[in-house]
C-alpha cells in the first residue's frame, strides 16, 4: 500500500504549527506500518487530547479522538475486546505521565499488547504552554515564568520500573531510527513504549528561547547520543536512545483468554 493510502487526506492541511515536531512521527509511524505491510483495517488508532492526539484525524485506521489522559483506558477496552487488532496509542508528555500518568502504569504492569508513543515535546501545547511533568526543573512556561521548580520524570525510567515490556527512546531528528523503532515496537507482543523527544517551537522553544524548530532539532542531535556509548561515559549529561527493554512476558490478552477458557471449561463439565 502507498503512504498516502493509509491518510485521511480530507483533512488536510493539518493544525499542528510550522516546525512542529507531530508531523515528524506521523511521518514515521505511516512508514513503520507500511514496512510491516499493514492493512488499515487490522488497525486502531486511540488518542486522547492534544495537539499530539490530533494524529487521529489523520490516519485512516479505525480511531477514536477520546478523553485527555485516557487514551489507554480506551484503548485496553478495544484491545481486550478484539485482541486480534494492532493497537496504536499516540500520547503528548502531559496526555500520557500527568493526567493520564495512572493509566500509563498499570497498563505497563499489565503488559498489554499495544503500543505507547510518548511525544515528549516537554509542554502542554495545545492549551497554551503550562509546564508538564517532563518540563523539567529551570525550565520556563507559562505557568511557570519564574522558572519551574518540579523534577521531571524520566519516561524509559518510569516504563520499565512499572513493567513495560519494550521500552526505547529516540527523537524527531532521528527519523530512520524512529521508523524502525516504532517497527520493532508494533511487532512486539506486549506493552510497548516508545519515547520520541520532539519539539514545541511555539511554546517550549520560544519561551526557552531555544531558537526555531532547526535550532531545537540541531539539540536533539548533539545531545542525544546511542545507549552505552563512548559519549556517554565522558558526558553523563548527554540523553540515551535506543531499545532499553525488549524481553519477553506474558501477554494481558493471552492470559485473560485462559481465564475464560478454564471458567467455561468448569461451567461445560457442571453442565451449565
Ligand atoms: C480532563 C481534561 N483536562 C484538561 C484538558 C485540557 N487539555 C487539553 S490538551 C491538554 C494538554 C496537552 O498537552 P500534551 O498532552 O503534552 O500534548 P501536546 O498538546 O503538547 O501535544 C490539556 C491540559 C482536557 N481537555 N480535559
Ligand atoms: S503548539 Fe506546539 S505542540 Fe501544538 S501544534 Fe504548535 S508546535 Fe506543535
Amino acid at each position: 500500500m502507498a503512504i498516502k493510502d493509509y491518510i485521511r487526506e480530507r483533512f488536510f492541511p493539518h493544525m499542528w504549527c510550522q516546525g512542529c515536531g507531530h508531523g515528524i512521527v506521523l511521518n514515521c509511524l505511516i512508514r513503520a506500518i507500511e514496512k510491516l505491510g499493514m492493512s488499515k483495517n487490522e488497525i486502531v488508532l486511540a488518542s486522547g487530547i492534544g495537539c499530539s492526539a490530533r494524529i487521529a484525524g489523520y490516519v485512516d485506521f479505525h480511531t477514536i479522538h477520546s478523553l485527555h489522559g485516557r487514551a489507554l483506558a480506551f484503548a485496553t477496552g478495544i484491545k481486550m475486546s478484539k485482541p486480534e487488532l494492532c493497537m496504536i496509542v499516540p500520547m503528548g508528555d502531559g496526555d500520557a505521565l500527568a493526567i493520564g500518568g495512572n493509566h500509563f502504569i498499570h497498563a505497563a504492569r499489565r503488559n498489554i499488547d499495544m503500543t505507547a508513543i510518548v511525544m515528549n515535546n516537554r509542554v502542554y501545547g495545545m492549551t497554551g504552554g503550562q509546564y508538564s511533568p517532563l518540563s523539567g526543573q529551570g525550565t520556563l512556561a507559562t505557568t511557570a515564568p519564574y522558572s519551574n521548580i518540579d523534577q521531571a520524570f524520566d519516561t524509559v525510567e518510569l516504563a520499565t520500573a512499572a513493567g513495560a515490556s519494550f521500552v526505547a527512546r529516540t527523537t524527531a531528528y532521528h527519523v530512520q531510527q524512529m521508523t524502525d523503532m516504532l517497527r520493532q515496537a508494533i511487532m512486539h507482543e506486549g506493552f510497548s513504549v516508545v519515547e520520541v523527544l520532539t519539539q514545541c517551537p511555539t511554546y517550549f522553544g520560544r519561551k526557552n528561547k531555544l531558537g526555531a524548530a532547526p535550532q531545537m532539532l540541531e539539540f536533539f542531535k548533539e545531545r542525544t547520543t546511542p545507549i552505552g556509548s563512548k559519549a556517554k561515559q565522558n558526558d553523563p549529561s548527554l540523553i540515551e536512545r535506543g531499545i532499553f527493554v525488549q524481553k519477553d512476558m506474558p501477554e494481558y490478552c493471552a492470559e485473560y483468554e485462559k481465564i475464560i477458557e478454564k471458567a467455561t471449561g468448569r461451567a461445560a463439565a457442571k453442565g451449565n
